[in-house]
C-alpha cells in the first residue's frame, strides 16, 4: 500500500462529519468510511472514531477483530498515516505533568494539563458501573506518585493526631463499600455556554461515572480513635489532599460535619475501585467518598482529615463550585456570600442518540438511551422523554439500581423506545427525570444560567435528522 498518499494525523481529525467526509485510521492505515457508514446505519457506532484511530474501540468492541471485517476496511484505504517522529519535547523534564500516568485513548480530552476528560458518551451507559478506565477524570493540578509503603493519612483530632498507612487502612478495619455516582459540577456546561459564555471546561453529557467503592467507613476510622462523630466539636469536617499548587497549598474541600453525620457510615475511605485498587487519575492509594455530594469534595489522593470551626480555605471551597443567579457576572460577583456546592440536583441525560445524529432512512421509532441521578441519595422514581420537542412525553424503563430510594447513590440508567413525528426530517428528543422527593429539572437552561456554569440540569434536548 506505499503507493497510496500519506495523510498527517490532523488531516484525519479534519474528516469527521458527513460534509467533510469521515475518516478513521487503523495501524498505519487511513480510510474513508462516509459511503458505508452511510449505507450501514446499524454500524454507527464507528463514528465514534470519526477522525481518529479506531484500534481503541476495536479493543473494547472486539467482535469487529475478524478477517471479514479487515477485509471491508481494506477496500476503504485511501492512505498512509504518516510517522509520527516521538521526540520528547525539549524543556519536558520541567513540565510538571511529565509524572502523569497513561490514560485510555477511548477518554475525551476537555483539557490535557490538568488531564481532564470524558468518555464517549454512548459507552457510559452501556454498563451499570463504570469501567475504572472510562470513569471520567477532573484534574485541577497534576497527578501525584505515591509509594504505597510512604503513605500516612493523618487524622487530627482535639485528642492528638494520628496516621494510618495505607496497610493499617487495608487490614486493620472491616470493609465497607457503596456504589456511587461521583459528578463534576460542571457537567453539561456545554449547553449552557450555548446561552452566554462562562469560565470553566467544556464538559458534555458525561463527566458523570458510577463506581463501587470500597474501604474504611469514616466513622470506624473516628472511633478507633475514641471519637464519636456525634460528640465532635467543631462545623467542618475538612479533606486534603497530595496534588499541591505552586504556593505549595493543596487541594482541599469540606463539608459540613452536620451533613458528614447524616451520610454517617455510608462515607467511605476507599482504597478500591470496582474491586481493584484505585487508578492514579482517581486518587491512588487512598481517597474519600462522600455519597450524593458534588464531585469536587471527593478528595483524591487523601492525606489529611481534620474538624475545623470553617470551611476549607481552599481556591475550590471558598473561589469556585459555588451557584448565583444568572445577572451575577464577574464585576459584581461575591464569593463569600454563597453556599458551597454539596448535595446536588436532580438530572438526567440522553446518551444515545447523539446531538445531530441521522437516524436510519424513514424511521418511524428511535430507541433512546441514558442515565438520570439526583443528589442526596433522592432515588430517581420516574423518567419522561419526548421525540417532539416536549409536546408529548411516555414514560422510560428504568433499570433498578438495588438501593433504597432515601439512599441512592448509583445513578438510574433507562430505555425508551419512542414514536417520531410522522414525516419530520428532524426533531428533538427530549429527558427530565423525577426524584423521590418530585424535584424535577428546569425545562430551560436560560433561567438558571451562571458565571462558572455549574448545576446544568436543564431538560436535555438532542436534534437528530431522519432521512426520507
Ligand atoms: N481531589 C484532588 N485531590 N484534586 C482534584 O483536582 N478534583 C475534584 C475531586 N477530587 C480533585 C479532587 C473534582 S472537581 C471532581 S469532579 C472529582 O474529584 C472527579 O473525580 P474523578 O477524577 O475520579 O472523576
Ligand atoms: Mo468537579
Amino acid at each position: 500500500r506505499k503507493d497510496l498518499p500519506t495523510y498527517s494525523a490532523a488531516e484525519v481529525a479534519s474528516h469527521n462529519s458527513r460534509e467533510t467526509g469521515i475518516w478513521v485510521t487503523f495501524q498505519n492505515g487511513v480510510y474513508d468510511i462516509t459511503e458505508y457508514v452511510l449505507q450501514h446505519p446499524g454500524g454507527k457506532k464507528i463514528l465514534m472514531a470519526s477522525g481518529k484511530s479506531m484500534e481503541p474501540f476495536w479493543n473494547v468492541y472486539s467482535v469487529h477483530k475478524n478477517d471479514e471485517v479487515y477485509e471491508i476496511l481494506e477496500s476503504l484505504r485511501i492512505g498512509n498515516i504518516v510517522e509520527v517522529a516521538t521526540k520528547k519535547e525539549a524543556g519536558a523534564t520541567d513540565d510538571p505533568y511529565r509524572n502523569d500516568p497513561e490514560r485510555s485513548p477511548l477518554l475525551i480530552p476537555s483539557s490535557k494539563k490538568p488531564f481532564n476528560a470524558e468518555p464517549p458518551q454512548q459507552m457510559l451507559v452501556d454498563r451499570f458501573l463504570t469501567p475504572n478506565h472510562l470513569f471520567f477524570v477532573r484534574n485541577h493540578l497534576p497527578v501525584p506518585s505515591v509509594e504505597p509503603k510512604d503513605y500516612r493519612l493523618d487524622v487530627s483530632l482535639d485528642s492528638g493526631s494520628k496516621s494510618f498507612t495505607y496497610d493499617d487502612l487495608k487490614s486493620k478495619f472491616d470493609k465497607r463499600s457503596v456504589v456511587a455516582v461521583t459528578q463534576c459540577a460542571g457537567n453539561r456546561r456545554s449547553e449552557m455556554v450555548k446561552v452566554k459564555p462562562v469560565k470553566g471546561l467544556n464538559w458534555g453529557s458525561a463527566a458523570i461515572s458510577n463506581a463501587k467503592w470500597s474501604g474504611v467507613c469514616l466513622d470506624d476510622l473516628l472511633l478507633k480513635q475514641g471519637v464519636d462523630i456525634e460528640k465532635v466539636r467543631g462545623k467542618y469536617i475538612v479533606f486534603e489532599g497530595m496534588d499541591k499548587q505552586p504556593d505549595d497549598s493543596p487541594y482541599g474541600a469540606s463539608i459540613p460535619l452536620e451533613l458528614a453525620r447524616m451520610l454517617k457510615r455510608d462515607i467511605i475511605i476507599a482504597y478500591e475501585m470496582n474491586g481493584e485498587p484505585i487508578p492514579r487519575d482517581h486518587g491512588f492509594p487512598i481517597r474519600v467518598i462522600i455519597p450524593g455530594v458534588v464531585g469536587a469534595r471527593q478528595v483524591k489522593w487523601l492525606n489529611k482529615i481534620y474538624f475545623s470551626g470553617e470551611e476549607s480555605t481552599s481556591h475550590w471551597q471558598r473561589r469556585d463550585y459555588k451557584g448565583f443567579n444568572s445577572s451575577i457576572d464577574w464585576h459584581n460577583v461575591d464569593f463569600d456570600s454563597s453556599v458551597s456546592i454539596s448535595q446536588l440536583p436532580v438530572i438526567s441525560a440522553i446518551c444515545e442518540p447523539e446531538e445531530d445524529a441521522e437516524l436510519e432512512e424513514g424511521a418511524e421509532e428511535v430507541t433512546l438511551r441514558g442515565y438520570a441521578w439526583s443528589g442526596g441519595g433522592r432515588g430517581i422514581i420516574r423518567v419522561d422523554v419526548s421525540a417532539d420537542g416536549g409536546k408529548t412525553w411516555q414514560e422510560a424503563r428504568l433499570k433498578p439500581n438495588g438501593q433504597s430510594p432515601y439512599r441512592s447513590y448509583a445513578w438510574t440508567l433507562w430505555e425508551a423506545d419512542v414514536p417520531l413525528p410522522t414525516g419530520a426530517r428532524s426533531t428533538t428528543l427530549v429527558v427530565k427525570a423525577v426524584d423521590i422527593s418530585y424535584n424535577v429539572q428546569p425545562d430551560s437552561v436560560e433561567g438558571i444560567w451562571n458565571l462558572r456554569g455549574c448545576l446544568s440540569n436543564a431538560w436535555h434536548r438532542v436534534k437528530v435528522n431522519i432521512p426520507a
